[in-house]
């Protein structure tokens, strides 16, 4: 499978991706650009948003559908349809986590003006403590030490990328949810993860 993983020059939406490809040792070339460019490179894309990938020729975009598509492929994706379901469940959840943090998300990346500070007190800690406690349960009762109970899972990778974000954004994030913590070391650590990690530039978002 030849990959192009098309993106902008921060962690965010596209990080899961990589983290994907690193731990399946795929090799894929990355074409990343900055905010700056973005509203013109998303035109290449079939949702006009980033990130989108071409795979042998075709272009794919929605984070979620070209995770799904990989797994398939990689076996990341539960042993059966009920498992699928139940992983397709937590990310969704996930996703309504980073929906209700985008307008926060809009003032540290510099899209629109505001103060931070208020913001995190309004938007990112509510949604924080709303949301959160579903994840931790998950990570504890699945008995793997991941999200699900087969182990390993696409889903891992977009959760343990947040987690990142969420160190960054609060200071007090690694006092609050050490599970959190314990669980993204976990995904860290994988093979081919771990490296890249370690190795890769510091992103705030
Ligand atoms: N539902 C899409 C959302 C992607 C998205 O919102 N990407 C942002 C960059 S992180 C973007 O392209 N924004 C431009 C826009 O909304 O016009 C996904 O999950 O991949």
């Amino acid at each position: 499978m030849n990959i192009k993983l098309h993106y902008l020059d921060v962690r965010a939406r596209g990080e899961s991706i990589k983290l994907f490809l690193k731990y399946v040792k795929q090799d894929f070339e990355l074409d990343s650009f900055g905010f700056a460019e973005m509203k013109e490179r998303n035109k290449e894309s079939p949702n006009h948003k980033c990130p989108w990938v071409t795979i042998d020729g075709k272009e794919l975009a929605e984070e979620f559908a070209i995770l799904r598509f990989l797994s398939k492929k990689h076996g990341l994706y539960g042993k059966d349809d009920w498992d699928a379901a139940e992983i397709d469940m937590i990310a969704d959840m996930f996703k309504d986590l980073i929906a209700s943090t985008v307008p926060y998300l809009r003032i540290a990346n510099g899209a629109i003006q505001g103060d931070l500070d208020t913001s995190k007190k309004e938007v990112l800690f509510p949604s924080f403590e709303k949301y959160l406690p579903s994840f931790i349960n998950f990570v504890k009762n699945s008995g793997t030490g991941f999200l699900h109970s087969s182990g390993l899972s696409w889903a891992d990778f977009v959760v343990a990328n947040w987690i990142t974000s969420y160190v960054n954004f609060d200071d007090e994030f690694k006092t609050k949810y050490p599970e959190l913590i314990e669980y993204q070391t976990k995904v860290y650590d994988l093979p081919g993860v771990k490296e890249y990690v370690e190795e890769r530039p510091h992103s705030f978002l």
